[in-house]
């Protein structure tokens, strides 16, 4: 398998540089940086909103705070090699995302990190342009067609746009960052998932979003992440794919879930099936697509399982040439709400060996 990927890789990046050696752009960078983790076997780790709060502590004065803590770090002592971040609030113009994240801190916090030697991933949770409710509004299936040209919150939604390709602008043409909007597309639990919109109202959906930041907008320092919630069959996931000119990587959402007083074991074991049927899917798709791939987002809220990153999560992934694998957020005003260990949370062992791993890469 990874052998396969390694001819992908060469035969992309001879295509991409025509055997000359032209100027590498920082989005080239960053591509060959997420390739060159897959060549050698290696798997990036990553968090989402590592460097805004952790499960008990929160930046207050960002713009004077040098941003050194980091759930992650206190575990491990090292930073994660990708943090996520969301954008959901930008479209409104607001000051905060939708987690009370100051823009302002992202956008230090994006730089910084990128400053660091790491990779920023952006989603984005925009709220319902149609009815005024959140992402996981779906009381309505006429939202995307709303939208798109001709549809009466199209010119709305232009300004949405406008608002997200603005701050990612505002990072500057040198901080090359992975975008994955839209994602988890296949369920129906945002506005834009399966049973909320026709496959060609999501595909342009997605390319308009393309066009508007890499034409009208000239961002051209954005990789571009499709990333469907899994595990899916290949048909399933291509069959809202917005097509090979508008996507960098693949990637794929799968979380562990327990049911209350449910089996651990069970629910590891169907996790691991899950990661391996997807990502078997995933290797053969970007093969012949030529694409990278990851996991996009993964954890088990709470992580019970104090061995789930060596017993799970790492033989689960390990034989894939995945780039990077993020876990969610820890979150600091909800206490069960966390995806990666804390310093003194019972769990954190488990995480430092993961960490230890050799093909398992932290930022130092
Ligand atoms: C969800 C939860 C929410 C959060 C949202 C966007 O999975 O973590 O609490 O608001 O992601 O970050």
């Amino acid at each position: 398998m990874k052998r396969i990927l390694l001819l992908a890789v060469l035969a992309l990046v001879a295509c991409s540089t025509g055997n000359k050696k032209p100027m590498e752009t920082p989005k080239d960078q960053l591509a060959h940086r997420l390739f060159s983790f897959a060549e050698s076997e290696e798997i990036a780790y990553g968090h989402q909103d590592d460097l805004f709060y952790g499960h008990s502590w929160c930046v207050t004065d960002w713009e004077n705070d040098p941003l050194e803590r980091s759930d992650v770090k206190d575990v491990t002592g090292k930073y994660p090699m990708v943090i996520g971040c969301d954008l959901g609030g930008i479209e409104l113009g607001d000051s905060c995302n939708l987690d009370g994240i100051p823009f302002g801190l992202m956008r230090k916090a994006v730089l910084t990190h990128i400053e660091r030697g790491g990779i920023v991933t952006f989603s984005w949770h925009p709220r319902n342009p149609l009815t005024g409710g959140d992402a996981w509004d779906i009381s309505s299936d006429q939202v995307v067609k709303s939208i798109l040209p001709g549809g009466e919150k199209q010119a709305e939604f232009m300004l949405w746009l406008q608002r997200a390709a603005d701050f990612i602008e505002s990072l500057g043409p040198d901080a090359a960052v992975i975008f994955r909007p839209w994602h988890e597309n296949i369920g129906s639990w945002f506005w834009w998932g399966g049973r909320l919109c026709t496959a060609q109202e999501y595909i342009e959906l997605y390319r308009h979003t393309w066009l508007y930041f890499t034409k009208e907008r000239g961002l051209t320092n954005i990789l571009w992440c499709y990333s469907p919630n899994g595990p899916l069959k290949p048909e399933d996931y291509m069959s809202r794919y917005p097509g090979d000119e508008f996507v960098d990587i693949l990637g794929t959402d799968i979380y562990e879930f327990v049911a209350p007083g449910g089996d651990l074991e069970e629910a590891g074991d169907r996790f691991y099936e899950q990661v391996e049927d997807m990502l078997t899917s995933l290797a053969a798709i970007s093969y012949e697509h030529s694409k990278l791939m990851c996991l996009s987002e993964t954890g088990l809220e709470g992580i019970p399982d104090t061995t789930w990153w060596t017993e799970y999560l790492y033989p689960a992934i390990e034989k894939f040439p995945i780039s990077y694998v993020l876990t969610w957020r820890n979150a600091h005003d909800k206490p069960g709400h966390f995806y990666a260990p804390w310093e003194g949370f019972e769990g954190a062992a488990d995480f430092k060996a993961f960490s230890k791993l050799d093909s398992i890469v932290f930022l130092n």
